[in-house]
């Protein structure tokens, strides 16, 4: 039960493109993007869903639990009740969200947190909290999410990367023009909302960005 690195951190380290929904950008709704994604080997989904009652939450979390089931790794944004609520494997949450410690009581150990953070200082502490990743950013400017800050740039990722052992997932802004410089830079796992659900072919977008990915993690 120790914090720190475990064996959740690890299969975390091998995942490369990291799906977060949003219904309002979304142009083929949710669902549909949840399982183009999982299609084409996407292995991580976050229901991020700012909108809706929590019934109805409740409701689309357990069909993309289905969706996912045995394929990808399913966590709930923010919401610790509703990855409760259907068994989800965990939970992403913020600087402002419940507290690491709090939520881990609530879920136990064998549920994966992750954290967002914004720099060096915060993921240490996050590790030191007992998350099992960090979500980094956002690392350039982004109109998704309007209090995200000014973008860090890419070469934080490597300062984040010598300072923790924890898998770090990059997001913010990040496009197929730029997602190069976020791998190269040390981050396992990249985000790309917008680039991918304002999509109407999610398949396709998923592919590359699970090939470049892959192709820059050899290189
Ligand atoms: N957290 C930090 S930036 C961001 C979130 C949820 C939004 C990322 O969206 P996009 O469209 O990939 O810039
Ligand atoms: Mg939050």
């Amino acid at each position: 039960n120790q914090k720190g690195f475990s064996w959740k951190s690890s299969l975390l380290k091998e995942i490369d493109f990291y799906l977060v929904t949003d219904s309002g950008l979304s142009k083929k709704g949710t669902l549909s993007n949840v399982k183009d994604a999982v299609n084409s080997g996407c292995r991580i989904v976050q229901y991020r869903e700012k909108d809706k009652s929590t019934k109805e939450m409740v409701e689309e979390a357990s069909e993309i639990k289905r969706i996912c089931s045995g394929r990808a790794i399913f966590l709930v944004n923010d919401r610790i009740d509703v990855a409760l609520a259907v068994d989800a494997d965990g939970v992403h949450i913020g600087q402002d969200d419940m507290p690491v410690e709090t939520a881990r009581k609530l879920l136990g150990e064998d549920k994966i947190i992750g954290l967002s953070v914004n720099d060096r200082e915060e993921a240490i502490l996050a590790e030191k909290l007992g998350a099992d990743y960090v979500g980094l950013g956002p690392i350039f400017d982004t109109a998704t999410k309007k209090d995200a800050g000014e973008g860090i740039g890419s070469l934080k990722i490597r300062e984040v990367k010598d300072a923790i052992k924890l898998p770090v997932v990059a997001i913010g802004g990040i496009n197929k023009d730029n997602c190069e410089s976020v791998i190269q830079n040390g981050a396992d796992s990249l985000v790309s909302i917008s680039a991918v659900v304002c999509s109407d072919d999610v398949k396709r977008e998923t592919k590359y960005f699970i090939d470049m990915i892959r192709r820059n993690k050899k290189a």
